[in-house]
């Protein structure tokens, strides 16, 4: 037999892949060509159960954990040996595309299925994971499920967080579980062998360079907060301005003061201001409240440390008379992955005759949390323009399956060390 990781890559199909992907894509389907399937919510739970359903055709065993990570296992021939993990996440944003996270999972059962289906048996079981509520746009903070595997958050400080329905974490999980009954529990945080994550880029650079490939090297850090302004609700046609405590006017300031302050010539920093809810919003009442997050992030410690040490004392010193809170939501700090699956990925790459280069994730993902646990490491493909977390995310078939065959022949590398 051929080199085993070549057999399996040269039998990752194309087209199957790119059908699973539009398959997933059809659940929580926007108008726009985008997809709306939050975490823990109804699409969720019919995209876990279109996973089992993957599973049964393709003899994988499904089973899950107490925060509903989805695992499908495939056996090795060494039951007692500890697995290789795959996968991403089936969550989306509110306006997302179609391959963020999904394309992650479904790389990683195309690659399972590839190579079954080139005879290659591994001593490894090798497992493709769907984590919960990476995104954490529904629930704060995001990567919940690879944080609770990695012991990074607990899971009882998670459960009673609600998203802007009032719904918390607990009932949508119960929820969502109950959709794929019968399948059985393990405890998160058991022992990996190794983790690699397929996932477009989410950005310009390999799509500029004219490259199929990102061999990842680290990810950056972020921090993300809320910040409160109370102010004093108030009659708009009566209340003279000098005797207002107007939250919307001081939140204003707030951001535009640190807008300035994490002004970067180099354009490193990551600044992002993503929601801003003013109340009550009435247009003929001072609004008493705001609530605004910011989303901070940078590839080194040193440099969060400095300017996100200045967000609470700018807050304070536009409060306007108003009250301010500052809440750290999650803070995750720059990873960087070991050499051993970096030099794997390439390798494979360079077997492929695939053009790749090295860089490092804007984005975040699940890897941040699992590479303290085990050799980690992620694959980048190109998507059209960088775009991502956008309704026009797109990626080609090529690239998607070009991924899926650097995936399947290092997991069989990874699987029989
Ligand atoms: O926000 C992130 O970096 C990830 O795409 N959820
Ligand atoms: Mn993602
Ligand atoms: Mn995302």
């Amino acid at each position: 037999m051929k080199n085993p990781s070549a057999a399996a890559g040269d039998s990752v199909d194309r087209d199957r892949l790119w059908r699973r992907l539009m398959e997933m894509a059809a659940i929580g389907a926007r108008a726009d060509g985008g997809v709306n399937r939050q975490a823990l919510s109804a699409e969720d739970a019919r995209a876990r159960q279109l996973m089992v359903a993957w599973a049964e055709e393709l003899g994988l065993e499904p089973n899950t954990d107490e925060i509903g990570n989805l695992y499908l296992r495939r056996a090795g021939s060494d039951r007692h040996a500890d697995p290789v993990l795959t996968g991403s996440h089936l969550d989306s944003q509110p306006s997302g595309g179609k391959f963020d996270g999904a394309y992650g999972v479904i790389a990683g059962v195309e690659a399972l299925e590839a190579i079954a289906r080139a005879g290659v048996e591994t001593r490894r079981p090798i497992e493709v994971v769907a984590w919960t509520n990476e995104e954490g746009s529904r629930f704060q903070p995001g990567a919940m499920g690879s944080a609770v595997f990695a012991g990074d958050m607990d899971l009882p400080s998670l459960l009673p967080i609600t998203d802007r329905a009032g719904i918390s974490v607990e009932t949508a999980l119960r929820e969502t579980v109950a959709a794929t009954p019968g399948i059985t529990t393990r405890q998160a945080g058991f022992p990996l062998a190794g983790y690699l994550e397929a996932h477009i880029e989410q950005g310009p650079r390999l799509e500029a360079e004219g490259l199929t490939i990102g061999v990842v090297t680290a990810i950056q850090g972020s921090r993300w907060y809320t910040i409160e302004v109370g102010g004093e609700e108030a009659h708009a046609g009566t209340t003279p301005l000098a005797k207002r405590k107007d939250a919307l006017k001081a939140a204003v300031a707030m951001v535009g003061a640190l807008q300035e302050a994490m002004a970067d010539p180099t354009d490193t920093v990551r600044f992002t201001v993503g929601r801003f809810e003013v109340g009550p919003g009435s247009p003929n009442t001072v609004p008493g409240h705001v609530l605004f997050t910011i989303d901070f992030r940078h590839p080194e410690m040193a440099t969060i440390e400095r300017l996100t040490g200045q967000i609470e004392p700018i807050c304070q010193a536009n409060a306007q008379g108003c009250a301010v809170t500052v809440a750290l939501n999650s803070d995750t700090p720059p990873v960087a992955f070991g050499r051993d699956v970096i030099d794997t990925v390439r390798r494979h790459a360079d077997n492929l005759a695939l053009g790749h280069m090295d860089m490092p994730s804007g984005a975040g993902h699940d890897a941040m949390h699992i590479a303290k646990l085990c050799p980690t490491g992620m694959i980048f493909v190109p998507c059209e323009r960088g775009i991502s977390h956008n309704p026009a995310e797109n990626a080609t078939p090529e690239d998607l399956a070009a991924g899926a065959r650097v995936l399947a022949a290092a997991l069989v590398d990874l699987a029989n060390r």
